[in-house]
């Protein structure tokens, strides 16, 4: 499936966040716990550079904390990154971010200057709701959609901290084909630039695949279906989508299970591991490794044939100064034969 939805404002939003950048201390930026690598946004790493950031897994609450940790060990092992898991209903781990952000840029608080920090993060993630619970009180304006924020809002903090709101950005190519299915089932993805069954049959799949036994709970199954299909068409059977004649509105029940999914009602659920990633990460890195070395083996044959053509072109020309020698000496022995012949015809004629 391809997700193409990066509407005029993000690109704008881009545009202003790479122009701002110049004059921010640090960069939160804000993940979902659920899917910590696919909401990720490439573009950011490139926007942000080498400032540095605070990586706040948001919504641990819908999420697998064994898996959260996971992630954040992950996380904190990269450079210039520091991470934490929250929630942003959570307001003793709010209240530790302007702590965290000060201590990552520490010349601004020895200066006695305050932080200049920009909060970003792909659409409905937690960025305003985070920004509320930090300040306190409801100034940003948040929603269960995403593209709720449009442009960037400055908000002046009594501790120390200047926060930009940012709209929550995609790219406009999502690359890895589980990373779109994932952000799509979450919710970062406007619902009507989406297939909706065929998110919906990827994640029964998915659901199928790791978490069986809720599923068998929570639509009260005797038996596991085989497909993904025959389980959105049991949840339609059951669920308000079954129409006269017998016929399944499969999009109804695509929207009660997505909705399930993301509500919670099918327990916490982590999308993505550490460790897959890794499998994921080394896959890619095998084949780089393959391809070059294909590409080595090409290159050595071709060398390879380089050489024995230059060995044959060395044979052809040894061959042929053979030749001239040999004829040069076959001249000068008879050149030599004739001279002797004159010289003798004319010793004789003495
Ligand atoms: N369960 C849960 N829901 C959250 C959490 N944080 C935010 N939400 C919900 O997620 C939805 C999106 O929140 P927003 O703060 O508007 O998200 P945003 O990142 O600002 O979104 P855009 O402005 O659209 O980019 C809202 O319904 C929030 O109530 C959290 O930690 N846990
Ligand atoms: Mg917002």
């Amino acid at each position: 499936m391809r997700i193409n939805w990066f509407p005029g404002h993000m690109n704008k939003a881009r545009k202003e966040i790479a122009e701002a950048m110049d004059e921010i201390d640090m960069v939160i930026e804000v993940l979902d716990a659920r899917l910590p690598m696919s909401s990720q946004n490439p573009m950011i790493k490139d926007l942000r550079n080498a400032t540095p950031v605070l990586k706040l897994l948001n919504k641990q609450d819908l999420a697998d904390p064994v898996h959260t940790q996971e992630w954040v060990d992950y996380f904190n092992q990269q450079e210039h990154v520091q991470a934490i898991s929250i929630d942003a209903g959570n307001k003793k781990l709010i209240a530790k971010i302007p702590d965290i952000a000060k201590k990552m840029a520490p010349i601004r608080i020895r200066n006695d200057r305050p932080v200049r920090v920009m909060i970003m993060g792909i659409p409905n993630v937690g960025k305003s709701t985070m920004i509320n619970a930090l300040v306190g009180r409801r100034i940003a304006k948040v929603g269960n959609e995403p593209a709720v924020t449009k442009r960037q809002a400055r908000y002046t903090l009594a501790n120390g901290l200047i926060l930009s709101d940012t709209p929550g950005m995609l790219w406009p190519k999502i690359e890895d084909h589980d990373s779109g299915f994932r952000l799509a089932t979450s919710g970062a993805i406007r619902d009507t630039a989406l297939e909706y069954q065929t998110v919906a049959l990827y994640a029964a799949e998915f659901m199928l695949k790791k978490y069986p036994q809720r599923m068998l709970e929570r639509y009260k199954l005797q038996a596991l279906p085989s497909t993904d299909l025959e389980m959105l068409k049991i949840i339609g059977s059951k669920r308000g989508g079954l129409r006269a004649g017998g016929k399944i509105d499969l999009h109804k029940a695509s929207e009660v299970m997505i909705h399930d999914i993301r509500s919670g009602k099918l327990g916490l659920i982590t999308y993505e591991t550490v460790a897959e990633w890794q499998i994921k990460f080394e896959e890619a890195k095998q084949q780089l490794i393959d391809a070059q070395i294909e590409r080595e083996a090409e290159q050595s044959e071709q060398n390879l044939i380089d050489a024995e053509r230059s060995q044959r072109d060395a044979q052809r020309q040894a061959y042929k100064t053979q030749n001239a020698i040999d004829d040069e000496q076959r001249e000068r022995e008879e050149n030599e034969k004739k001279a002797n012949a004159f010289d003798s015809n004319n010793r004789g004629d003495q």
